[in-house]
């Protein structure tokens, strides 16, 4: 019992070792149990509440912060009481995001990652991290289908900012002199959005869809790039781990033509959160477009060699480690290992597609067979089946997701994500990048969305 003992008694305090060690194994033990229920189908995915029941305390659950120290036993409760209102995102069940599961390589790499606890800025304070990321970007480099040698990159954090530093470059490749002169020297530029465009510099191009999980055509679409002169960014966060599949990689054909690519390991590889990477064709174009070499951090007189100094490459200072555990992963399953688990994602969304598609009361927001590991549906409720299609059944229609997904949570028993798009209501978005999923989880969620939607 360490109801007695303080974070305060712990290492670094003399003689704090076997206190310390017995703290870890208890937090080790908590997250083991947490670990076993997060993969039996049979545990809810969370046990829902609302922000201000959280707020108030939950059976003495308190976020609220004080002037004291808690003891140590209390620590643990706090713990396990942190995961026990959480949500379990690598539940068999669980198809809410994009990124789901959980790799317990890719988590004990987490786990190294937090011990060491380093910053990515300079090769000084992570040697072996800053080294595994070059060696990380090269693969990915190689895999997008560049010259190893000449292609450059940096993991930061999540697909949007990868974007950013996507357009950053794209931007300063253009117009360089933005670097000293700032942006009041540059014309009205834009991305290249529509034909009505100021001056284009750039145009993102999709790999994977958030939604549909389309993609756009990038052999088109760089044959307009070199014609025009224009950088060419692809959004390959979700769909960069397709590459990694020989059967579906020609999905991404023509990426190998892109400028710089954003792909999020953290998506559909199943990379604990988060891992993302922007990689550029052109070496040298991230340092030169966002350096600002603080004199403080990358002195160029070091003892190594300051091309591992990798951090004035961002617009970020404090980089996390992000890098190792997707190294490990690499490791323990060899590029192979990530090909089977991405192909089976793929058989499993063809599996489900052709479930609903002989239901009648399901109805297929494309009715194709998935382009990608995404298929987007609605659930028709007997009251809605046989009536066509109008603006009235439509302000019904929209209302069925909500619902289901509301009743979905309080009960813990699955969770997927809908949305409305366009002219299209509300409709549900089933989306297989989670390991532990199997085919009677998908047979589950078809039954569970009907007993939830029923009238
Ligand atoms: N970057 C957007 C992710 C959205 C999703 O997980 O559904």
């Amino acid at each position: 019992n360490l109801s007695n003992a303080y974070a305060s008694d712990l290492l670094p305090s003399k003689e704090g070792e076997d206190l310390t060690k017995c703290f870890l194994l208890r937090v080790v033990n908590i997250l083991l149990h947490y670990i076993e229920k997060t993969f039996d189908d049979k545990s809810k995915i969370l046990d829902f509440h609302h922000p201000h029941q959280l707020l108030e305390g939950l059976d003495g659950f308190d976020l609220e912060l004080s002037d004291h120290p808690e003891s140590l036993e209390q620590l643990l409760v706090d713990c396990t009481d942190t995961l026990k209102y959480g949500v379990k995102t690598g539940h068999p069940r669980y198809f809410n995001q994009l990124s789901s599961g959980l790799d317990v390589i890719g988590l004990a790499g987490e786990w190294l990652t937090a011990t060491a606890n380093t910053n990515m800025f300079t090769y000084e304070i992570a040697p072996v991290f800053t080294v595994m990321e070059t060696v990380l970007l090269k693969k990915m480099c190689g895999i997008i289908g560049w010259r190893e040698t000449e292609a450059d990159g940096i993991f930061s954090p999540g697909g949007s900012i990868s974007n950013l530093y996507g357009i950053l470059v794209a931007r300063y490749k253009q117009y360089p002199e933005i670097k000293a002169r700032g942006m009041a020297v540059l014309p009205c530029i834009v991305l290249f959005v529509s034909e009505q465009g100021q001056t284009p510099f750039c145009v993102v191009a999709t790999a994977g869809s958030t939604v549909f999980g389309a993609f756009d055509p990038l052999h088109d679409i760089a044959d307009i790039c070199e014609t025009h002169k224009l950088w060419m960014h692809v959004d390959a966060a979700w769909g960069g781990g397709l590459l990694l599949s020989r059967k579906h990689s020609c999905k991404l054909s023509g990426i190998e033509r892109a400028d710089s690519v954003t792909w999020n390991p953290h998506k559909l590889m199943g990379v604990p959160l988060q891992c993302s990477a922007v990689l550029t064709r052109e070496k040298g174009l991230l340092g030169a477009c966002n350096q600002m070499q603080a004199e403080y951090l990358f002195q160029p007189d070091k003892v190594y060699n300051i091309n591992f100094d990798t951090g004035d490459k961002t617009i970020q200072c404090g980089r996390h480690v992000d890098v190792f555990k997707l190294w490990l992963m690499w490791k323990a399953k060899g590029t192979y290992g990530f090909e089977v688990q991405i192909d089976r994602y793929m058989e499993l969304a063809k599996y489900f597609y052709k479930v609903l598609k002989k239901k009648d009361n399901f109805k297929l927001v494309f009715d194709a067979e998935p382009e990608f590991t995404n298929v987007c549906f609605w659930y028709f409720p007997p009251r809605l089946k046989h009536i066509p299609k109008s603006f009235e059944r439509d302000q019904e229609l929209q209302k069925i997701a909500p619902k289901i997904k509301a009743q979905m949570i309080v009960e813990g028993t699955a969770m997927l994500s809908y949305q409305p798009c366009g002219d299209k209501v509300n409709f549900f978005r089933m989306v297989f990048s989670n390991p532990a999923t199997r085919q009677t989880d998908v047979d589950y969620l078809i039954d569970e969305i009907q007993r939830l939607g029923k009238d």
